[in-house]
C-alpha cells in the first residue's frame, strides 16, 4: 500500500486536508497531532515541517505543508478522469487560483488567523481590540465581494463540480462561523449545498481531535 500520512487534526486546516484525501479516494493514515501540543515540538515532526504547525503530508517520498500547497498537490498528482478536485479549462485554471489565494490571504491569514492570534492566543500575541474589530470588519467586506461573484447560484465557486477552492472556501466559512464572523446568506446557501452534496461529513469525522 502506498505510504501516505498526514499529520495533524482538530483545525480548520487539517480539515482541508482530510478532505481533500477523502474526496480523492486516497487511504491514508492519520498521525492525530493537535495544535500547539508538545508532539509539534518533537524532533521527529520538526523534521516533516520546521515551522511545528499542522497539516503536513508525507506521501511516499515527498511532504508537503501548507494546508492550500498540500490540496493542490493531491488535485495535480492524483487527478483523474473519475475523481478530481480541478478544473480543466484555462480560464477556470485562473480563476481556481485566484479562489485559492484570496481564501489563503483575504479571508485567512488577514482575517480569521488574526483573531485566532489576538483573540484566541492573546497571551502569545498580545491583546489588540482594535486589530481584531478590524478584522472581523474586513473579513466581512472580502465576505461580500465573494458572495457578489457566485449570486448567480452556482454551487460551487467554479460552476458545476467541486474543487480545492470549495474546499478551502467552506473549511474557512466553518472557521468564521467558529469565530462568529458575519457573511451575506449566499455564502451561507453555498456552504449548505456544499456540506449535503459531498464527503464533508466523513472529513469532519476524520479531522476529529480524540
Ligand atoms: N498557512 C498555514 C498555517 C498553519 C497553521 O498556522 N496551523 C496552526 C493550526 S490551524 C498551527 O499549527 N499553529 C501552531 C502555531 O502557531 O505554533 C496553513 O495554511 O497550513
Amino acid at each position: 500500500m502506498h505510504d501516505r500520512t498526514l499529520w495533524g487534526v482538530g483545525t480548520p486546516r487539517t480539515f482541508r486536508i482530510h478532505w481533500a484525501l477523502i474526496e480523492l479516494a486516497l487511504p491514508y493514515k492519520t498521525r492525530p497531532l493537535e495544535t500547539r501540543t508538545a508532539p509539534t515540538a518533537s524532533a521527529e515532526y520538526r523534521k516533516l515541517n520546521i515551522t511545528g504547525k499542522i497539516p503536513t503530508l508525507v506521501d511516499g517520498d515527498t511532504t508537503v505543508s501548507e494546508s492550500s500547497a498540500i490540496i493542490n498537490y493531491l488535485a495535480t498528482k492524483y487527478d483523474s478522469t473519475e475523481r478530481s478536485l480541478l478544473p480543466r479549462d484555462i480560464r477556470s485554471i485562473a480563476a481556481y487560483h485566484e479562489w485559492m489565494s484570496f481564501i489563503s490571504t483575504e479571508l485567512d491569514a488577514t482575517s480569521l488567523y488574526v483573531l485566532r492570534r489576538h483573540e484566541g492566543l492573546p497571551h502569545i500575541y498580545g491583546y489588540a481590540p482594535t486589530a481584531c474589530a478590524a478584522a472581523r470588519a474586513y473579513f466581512t467586506r472580502m465576505a461580500l465581494a465573494a458572495a457578489e461573484r457566485i449570486k448567480d447560484g452556482r454551487t460551487f465557486l467554479l460552476g458545476t463540480k467541486l474543487t480545492g477552492a470549495d474546499i478551502m472556501m467552506v473549511s474557512t466559512l466553518d472557521w468564521a462561523d467558529h469565530c462568529e464572523c458575519e457573511y451575506p446568506s449566499v455564502l451561507r446557501a453555498y456552504r449548505e449545498q456544499i456540506v449535503a452534496q459531498t464527503s464533508y461529513p466523513q472529513a469532519v469525522h476524520a479531522n476529529k481531535a480524540t
